[in-house]
């Protein structure tokens, strides 16, 4: 697998509603930024940063993407072959957070049934106007097994964490299925 750059390369697909802060986490994450003006997300595009992790080096493709039911066209594209999805909501819009379910089952479908998932809620900074609590998810992810952040990617908050997490799901997953494959 190694071709002396990296030991892993793993694609990681940013989802959910339109202006929750996909583009800015991924910013943040990749470049260390965050900008205040409008960032553009044209179709696809996607970033690369490399990590150190349990001694391995690991490089992590990370797909953004305008809000995907503009592009319905794409999302088999978009989805193909990613390793491991970022769930966001936004916790100042109710509504970002009663789609999760919707986006779960996109990524379901599109990606793979057991592909390691974060769900994110995003912008933690602006606490007056939150709308969802953390009680709200815990509903969710009990059910669904998943893991939780909360974010901040204007204050840089949880955000270098979520994506070392959802890094180590996947690579604990690669672990086990080679070891299936080819027990020493
Ligand atoms: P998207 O890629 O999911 O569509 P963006 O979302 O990253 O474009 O962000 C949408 C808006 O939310 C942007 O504001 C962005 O600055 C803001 N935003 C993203 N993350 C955070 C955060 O953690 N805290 C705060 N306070 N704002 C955030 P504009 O004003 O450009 O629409
Ligand atoms: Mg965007």
């Amino acid at each position: 697998m190694s071709n002396g750059n990296f030991d892993y390369l793993f694609k990681i697909v940013l989802v959910g509603d339109a202006e929750v802060g996909k583009t800015s986490l991924t910013t943040r994450f990749a470049y260390g930024t965050f900008t205040d003006q409008y960032i553009s997300t044209l179709g696809v595009d996607f970033v690369v940063k490399t990590l150190s992790m349990n001694g391995h080096i690991v490089k992590l493709q990370i797909w953004d993407t305008a809000g995907q039911e503009r592009y319905a066209g794409i999302r088999p594209i978009y989805y193909r072959g990613a390793k491991g999805a970022v769930l966001v909501f936004d916790l100042t819009r109710r509504q970002s957070f009663l789609n999760v379910e919707k986006w779960v089952e996109q990524i379901q479908r599109y990606a793979s049934q057991d592909i390691p998932m974060i769900l994110v809620g995003n912008k933690l900074d602006l606490t007056d106007t939150r709308e969802v609590t953390t009680s709200d998810v815990e509903t969710l992810i009990d059910e669904r097994g998943m893991k939780y952040f909360e974010t901040s990617a204007k204050v840089d908050q949880g955000v270098k964490e979520t994506f070392e997490k959802v890094s180590e799901l996947i690579l604990q997953k690669e672990m086990v299925s080679s070891q299936s494959v080819s027990p020493e």
